[in-house]
């Protein structure tokens, strides 16, 4: 499907699919688990789902004669600090603006995981006191204009690389691999679960998956608490997406299977459900995931498990995105396990 877009390599190539028996066997063994280590995709400092976005984002960029990527999210981003190691490995600077979107403060909040990284691979990083939002921000378009002034040719890229032309491709080739890596498998998974926030990781499985029908299958496990506006952004970019490489058919609302019910607290904050997920994928399978995103649809996924709702006997593939170094900054909470 994607044959006709340029792509800049920058992960390892297909990610492992890995099953998880002992999970799978603690939760009664109905249904067999298995995770897709989007976590592990790329040496570009720690990796995770924006690398495989920004593989068809770069090409736009370098014929742009762009010499700095800007782009926003918030102070514990993981996708800013993959745009800032895309920026070093391409040799392009960065700009990253980074909100308050977290109403959570551990004391070195802004110090560790991800802001450190995006810190000392020389982003350059403005801290903006504004609240959670996944639409085009002021502060990110005053940074662009600001780049401007300074001489320099910004290349903008919105929240989670989602709101661009190009930001549903990558995972549209996530659904192609999966295809490929069923054939070696001998068999199909039944559901994809994955976590949604800005939206275009989920738009670009629906368009991929749609392909042979499957688009209702990807399990959505929404991390923003502002379930409304990711539908309608993730329903938003899956047409564009579908467009773009010409899938002949629209993408229908009932194609977009998103949860609401594991945000909560809030976008970012974990719950003790949430918590407790960590707890069990980390102690059954060594698998680590975060308190702002992978931890809430690996919780999701678990209650799900757990309420039948999935028939007996189903594959289940959880699309594990990344996030990790996050955790450091919510050490408090794990100071005991
Ligand atoms: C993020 C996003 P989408 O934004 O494409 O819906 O992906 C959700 C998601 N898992 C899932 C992890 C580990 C993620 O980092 N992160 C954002 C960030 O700024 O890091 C875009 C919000």
């Amino acid at each position: 499907m994607l044959e006709k877009f340029e792509r800049y390599p920058l992960t390892f190539g297909p990610t492992p699919i890995e099953k998880l028996g002992r999970l799978s066997a603690h939760l009664g063994g109905g249904v067999e688990i298995y995770a897709k280590r989007e976590d592990c995709n790329s040496g570009l400092a720690f990796g995770g789902n924006k690398v495989r976005k920004l593989e068809y984002i770069v090409p736009d960029a370098i014929k742009a004669n762009a010499d700095t990527l800007v782009t926003i999210g918030g102070v514990q981003s993981n996708h800013t600090r993959q745009v800032a190691a895309v920026a070093a490995k391409i040799g392009m600077k960065c700009r990253l603006v980074q909100e308050s979107w977290v109403p959570f403060q551990d004391a070195v909040y802004d110090r560790v995981g991800n802001i450190l990284m995006s810190r000392v691979m020389g982003a350059e990083i403005e801290l903006v006191d504004e609240g959670f939002d996944i639409g085009i921000r002021e502060s990110w378009e005053r940074a662009l204009e600001d780049v401007k002034a300074k001489g320099g040719n910004p290349y903008p890229i919105p929240a989670g690389a989602s709101v661009h032309k190009y930001g549903g491709l990558g995972f549209v080739g996530f659904a192609e691999e999966v295809r490929a890596q069923e054939a070696d498998l001998g068999f199909k998974f039944d559901y994809v679960v994955v976590c949604t926030v800005t939206g275009s990781t989920h738009a670009g499985m629906l368009v991929g998956f749609a392909k042979d029908g499957r688009a209702h299958r990807v399990i959505g496990i929404d991390a923003s608490g502002t379930l409304e506006q990711t539908r309608a952004q993730v329903m938003e970019i899956a047409q564009g997406t579908a467009d773009l490489v010409e899938l002949g058919r629209d993408i229908a609302d009932d194609d977009l299977v998103l949860i609401g019910d594991y945000a909560y607290p809030a976008y970012g904050v974990p719950s003790e459900e949430t918590n407790d997920a960590i707890r069990l994928a980390a102690r059954m399978e060594g698998m680590m995931t975060d308190p702002v995103y992978e931890g809430k649809s690996m919780q999701g996924m678990i209650d799900l498990i757990r309420k039948g709702y999935f028939p007996a006997g189903s594959k289940v593939l959880y699309a594990h995105l990344g996030g990790v170094p996050a955790i450091n900054g919510y050490s408090y909470i794990y100071r005991n396990g």
